[in-house]
């Protein structure tokens, strides 16, 4: 999608600091992070959200899941721990519609609220 923002990170249209990329993911860290470590896991092809891609396809999903895995080894914060998170839909604080998933950690990150 042209108009999607992720979309064009994927193609390269839009400059990101990409830390990690499979056949089927990317990975880039936020430009706004809430933590010293902030990945933003996306898939390749476009779905809205985290339940639409769970739909479409289910694969995709754990590839983000293990591919987090080996950034937050890489990032050494595998042992202290971290929080992987899909904001879903307005109310959740989604502002960017095509799924993602954030891996923050790197500090104490507390519980939600
Ligand atoms: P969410 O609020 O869950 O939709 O998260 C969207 C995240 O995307 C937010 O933490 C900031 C990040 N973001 C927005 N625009 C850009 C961008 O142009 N580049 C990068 N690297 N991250 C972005």
């Amino acid at each position: 999608m042209s108009d999607c923002l992720f979309c064009r990170i994927v193609a390269g249209e839009v400059p990101a600091t990409i830390v990690h990329q499979t056949e089927t993911t990317v990975a880039f860290r936020d430009i706004s992070p809430q933590a010293p470590t902030h990945v933003v896991l996306v898939p390749r092809e476009h779905a809205p959200d985290a339940a639409a891609l769970a739909a479409a396809a289910p694969g995709v999903l754990d590839a983000l899941f293990l591919a987090a895995g080996e950034i937050a080894k890489a990032e050494g914060i595998a042992e202290t721990g971290y929080r992987l998170l899909f904001n879903t839909g307005a109310d959740a604080g989604q502002t960017v519609f095509h799924a993602h998933l954030h891996l923050l950690g790197g500090r104490p990150l507390g519980a939600l609220a």
